[in-house]
């Protein structure tokens, strides 16, 4: 049966609920999605191609073809994006500065270091997010950067993150799309620290000192981004989640909550509705930790599922920006991008499909058993249908086409990289 036909007769089992398919297509094809540029490169970046990553974070793998420069990145981007319905931005890191062949220290990047990547992103018709790079450097060697007790370190890395402030207020402006300029430190210590309220004020004194410069909300929107721990600082992270939420709170800037960095049975869809109630806006890494902040490939699970829901049940789509964090070196990387945005999309399709009026009007009545029995029903529901419909509908692969399309791409271009 053709792909019309079938979502033809799912739009009628789905009207039955008051689910209208059509609307649910066009609100999710209308919903951003923050696809990070490191999946293409291993998070190495151009400032320093040999240099090793570090932070606390790491990728494992060697499968061949990465991206080796800015040029291979955009076209191994695009190739992906050809298989991912739905709107797109790109999430830049300063570390893919195109600084046409000279060295650029971060305290001094601007935005001509990526007017190439604005110019590219009109021509594709992409949105751009930011995001400081405060690791992979001779000066967060000793694992702080924000929260250096060196005030001339502390110094350097509060003028990065100003810059890069400015870089994502430029991106917003040019593109006419607020850019989301997001703050993730690794700062942390490895052992256990007897001055942890000292390490923390020095950070909450470098907030200060940021969010004294003040860009246009219009074009740029700030997020700080808290974490459990990271690989070398299993004792202490100074911008843990209660650090965070006070400082995006006094500062009124958005929280990041990204899906690796919570003890492992904390979810992030439960925090959705909390932060809200509070702050104005949340921005979201997805991500997929398996034991630890692993960063896998996000697959089509509960979790993810339960987020995308969290966003429309709330009606926060406006407050939520969706922004996904995975790196995988060991299977084809234009692959990740593709099955992991793909199952970004797809979550999102899936919680604009549900019934949500009628299970929140049996909530409000106390109907618990209704409830509950809906919310196991409309599991079997003719979903993949409606799915591959979306996809037809965005022009791009459906089913597993694009499986072929990769492998194609894999044998023409990433295997002669060499
Ligand atoms: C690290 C954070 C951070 C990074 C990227 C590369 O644990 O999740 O967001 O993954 O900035
Ligand atoms: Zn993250």
């Amino acid at each position: 049966m053709s792909v019309e036909r079938r979502y033809t007769e799912a739009k009628e089992v789905y009207a039955k609920l008051g689910v209208d398919l059509d609307a649910a297509i066009a609100s999710v094809a209308e919903t951003p999605v923050s696809i990070h540029c490191w999946q293409g490169d291993d998070v190495t970046g151009f400032e320093s191609p040999d240099g090793d990553l570090t932070g606390g974070i790491q990728t494992t793998g060697n499968y061949p073809g990465k991206a080796r420069n800015i040029d291979e990145l955009r076209r191994d981007f695009e190739f992906a994006a050809g298989m991912i319905p739905g709107k797109k931005k790109v999430s830049l890191h300063a570390i893919y500065l195109d600084a046409q062949g000279k060295k650029v220290e971060r305290n001094e990047i601007g935005c001509e270091h990526f007017a190439s990547w604005v110019q590219w992103a009109k021509e594709k018709g992409l949105g751009l997010d930011f995001n400081p790079t405060c690791f992979s450097h001779p000066l967060s060697a000793d694992g702080f950067t924000l929260s250096n007790s060196d005030p001339a370190v502390r110094k350097f890395w509060i003028d990065h993150v100003i810059a890069s402030r400015k870089i994502s207020e430029y991106f917003g402006r040019e593109l006419g799309m607020t850019s989301i300029n997001n703050i993730w430190i690794p700062d942390g210590f490895k052992d256990i620290p007897v001055n942890r309220a000292k390490t923390r004020q020095i950070l909450a004194e470098a907030y200060d000192e940021i969010f004294r410069v003040k860009t246009d909300d219009r074009y740029n929107l700030d997020a700080v981004e808290s974490k459990v721990f990271g690989i070398g600082a299993e004792s202490a992270t100074i911008g843990s989640h209660e650090f965070y939420m006070g400082c995006a709170m006094k500062h009124n800037v958005l929280l990041t909550l990204d899906t690796g960095h919570f003890h492992p049975t904390e979810v992030v869809s439960d925090k959705i509705s909390s932060v809200l109630t509070y702050l104005p806006g949340v921005m979201l890494h997805v991500s997929r930790p398996v034991r630890w902040d692993s960063d896998h490939v996000v697959i089509f699970d509960d979790e993810l599922k339960a987020i995308a829901s969290e966003i429309k049940r709330g009606g926060f789509e406006k407050r939520v920006n969706i922004g996904l964090d995975f790196f995988d070196a060991s299977i084809n990387r234009i692959a990740c991008w593709a099955i992991g945005s793909r199952n970004m999309q797809k979550a999102l399709l899936w919680a604009a499909v549900e019934p949500v009026a009628m299970l929140q009007k049996f909530e409000a009545e106390g109907d618990f058993t209704s409830r509950l029995a809906y919310l196991e029903e409309i599991k079997t529901l003719p979903f993949g249908d409606v799915w591959d419909y979306y996809c037809a509908s965005q022009n791009v692969p459906v089913g597993d086409s694009w499986i072929a399309d990769m492998k194609k791409y894999e044998k023409d271009v990433l295997l002669m990289r060499k």
